[in-house]
């Protein structure tokens, strides 16, 4: 039987206590998501592989909520911010929230129709990401962005065409500003 629990979620760094799982991921581990490949090679030689993000996890077998937390760190490669892969969920009914702590960002998202939108990730913002959109996080902060999420357990992940022709925006710092720019293959 699942039992009640108080899971602590540190409000300075984002640790969750107790989690499941968590993983990192390391700037070379991202090198399809960048559109310059060269300034990726030159982040790594001058910085080391350095991780980009971390994401831990609250989920328990019987449950249908999954919950945890992203911490994500400053950077660029390039002119692009540090930035998840981005994903569509496999079910396409699935809800997410984000709920941003720490730091400041971008969310990017894509309908499957193409259409693009944006929330600022700010503390205290709840971003509702619809069933059926991709979403990006995009660090575009002097520190560390630190979100909690919540999502159906078994909404499933789908990165392949995210991966594979990118979303329709780059967010890219242009004079100190985060900007969002037209993919060249989706003019805006
Ligand atoms: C959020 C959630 C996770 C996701 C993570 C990283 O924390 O949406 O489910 O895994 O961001 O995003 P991605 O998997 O796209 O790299
Ligand atoms: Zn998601």
């Amino acid at each position: 039987m699942l039992l009640p629990e108080g899971v602590v979620i540190d409000t300075i760094t984002g640790t969750v206590s107790p989690s499941t799982s968590s993983y990192v991921k390391r700037v070379s581990e991202l090198r399809g998501i960048y559109r310059d490949a060269a300034a990726l090679d030159d982040f790594v030689s001058c910085n080391g592989d350095v991780v980009a993000y971390e994401v831990i996890d609250y989920r328990k077998p019987e449950s249908d909520l999954a919950f945890g937390t992203t911490i994500m760190s400053p950077g660029k490669i390039g002119d692009e911010y540090f930035m998840t892969r981005g994903h569509f969920h496999v079910r396409r009914d699935c809800v997410e929230l984000y709920y941003t702590q720490v730091g400041h960002g971008t969310l990017l998202l894509e309908s499957r129709d193409g259409e693009v939108r944006t929330v600022d990730m700010k503390p205290g913002v709840c971003a509702f990401i619809p069933p059926d959109w991709a979403h990006r996080s995009v660090n575009t902060g002097a520190g560390k962005l630190i979100f909690v999420w919540v999502c159906a357990a078994d909404a499933g992940h789908e990165y392949g065409g995210i991966l594979e022709r990118g979303m329709r925006r780059f967010v890219v710092e242009r004079d100190g500003r985060a900007e969002l720019v037209p993919h060249p293959k989706y003019p805006a």
